[in-house]
């Protein structure tokens, strides 16, 4: 019986094979001398801090290139050195928007991989979702920098649909957005249809903007779009989020 801190969890891929085997021989109960060949190999890790490959990594990805160590710090959930790293990438930018749409967002598309492949546990996600929050806090202001003084050129409002807590895509929309001179009104996560729609008639939104990552995102978007019709809006509908697609949009939406 094991006590786990799910947080703490190693990336199963990274486990030294030799420690992994030993370790699934007992927990799978695949030989009769599972727990001899387990306590050997537990005499070499007596006195040491972690496993000796896992360290020499720790001190050599310091040295790889920087979309790579920015990749790194978000699988491992490290944050000590993502703003200086997130500098430097910015620095080798023509834009800092580029920093989000490259290195970061090839970084977390590794995470959701390894995610979806059962390798990586959500209160992994859940910290390298804060690491992508940090990283991306950090830029704002230089993209916000970028932003010219202009008439407004429309209002629109942002919201992740009922149901749904991703919001980091939706943020960087909305960002994006902003620096093209759009007045942005984001409602945050999991917002209700009927605050959607009550909220774009009060504050008279030119267009409505949905976010949304799971499946039942979609239908909840479909709803949306329903209940748009019925009421008679006009309005412009955007729709985005990973598990969206234009095939979806266009049938179902
Ligand atoms: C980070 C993350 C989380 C974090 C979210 C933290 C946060 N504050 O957002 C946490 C850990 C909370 C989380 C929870 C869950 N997650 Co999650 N998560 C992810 C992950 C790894 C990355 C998402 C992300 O932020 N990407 C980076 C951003 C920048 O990209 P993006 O959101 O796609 O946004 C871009 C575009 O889509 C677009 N866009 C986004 N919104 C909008 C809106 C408009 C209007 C427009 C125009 C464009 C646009 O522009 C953005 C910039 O390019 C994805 C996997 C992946 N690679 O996408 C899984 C993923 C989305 N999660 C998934 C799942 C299953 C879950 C959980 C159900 C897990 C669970 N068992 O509990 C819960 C859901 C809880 C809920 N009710 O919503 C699945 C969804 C699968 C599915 N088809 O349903 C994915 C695909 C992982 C997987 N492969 O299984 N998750």
């Amino acid at each position: 019986m094991g006590i786990v801190n799910a947080g703490q969890l190693a990336i199963y891929d990274d486990l030294p094979p030799a420690l992994r085997e030993r370790v699934e021989d007992v927990v799978l109960n695949r030989r009769a001398d599972g727990t001899e060949r387990l306590l050997a190999l537990a005499e070499e890790y007596r006195d040491s801090k972690g496993d000796g490959e896992a360290t020499t990594q720790q001190a050599e990805w310091r040295g790889w290139a920087v979309g790579k160590r920015l990749e790194y710090a978000l699988i491992k959930d490290i944050t000590e050195f993502i703003e200086q790293d997130t500098e430097q990438a910015r620095l080798q930018a023509s834009r800092p928007i580029e920093v989000i749409e490259g290195p970061l967002m090839a970084g977390m598309n590794v995470v959701g991989d390894l995610f979806g492949a059962g390798k990586m546990f959500l209160p992994q996600v859940v910290k390298s979702a804060r690491v992508m929050k940090q990283a991306v806090a950090y830029l704002e202001p230089y993209i916000q920098a970028g932003k010219t003084e202009f008439k407004a050129a429309g209002k629109i409002l942002l919201a992740t649909v009922k149901g749904d807590v991703h919001d980091i895509g939706k943020n960087i929309v909305g960002v994006v957005l902003a620096c093209n001179n759009y007045d942005i009104l984001d409602l945050g996560v999991m917002v209700p249809m009927d605050k959607i729609l009550k909220t774009a008639r009060e504050q008279r939104v030119d267009i409505i903007g949905l976010s949304g990552l799971i499946t039942p995102s979609l239908d909840e978007m479909v709803s949306v779009a329903k209940e748009m019709e019925r009421q008679g809006f006009t309005l412009p509908l955007l729709i985005g989020g990973a598990t969206t697609s234009k095939a979806h949009t266009a049938v179902k939406i």
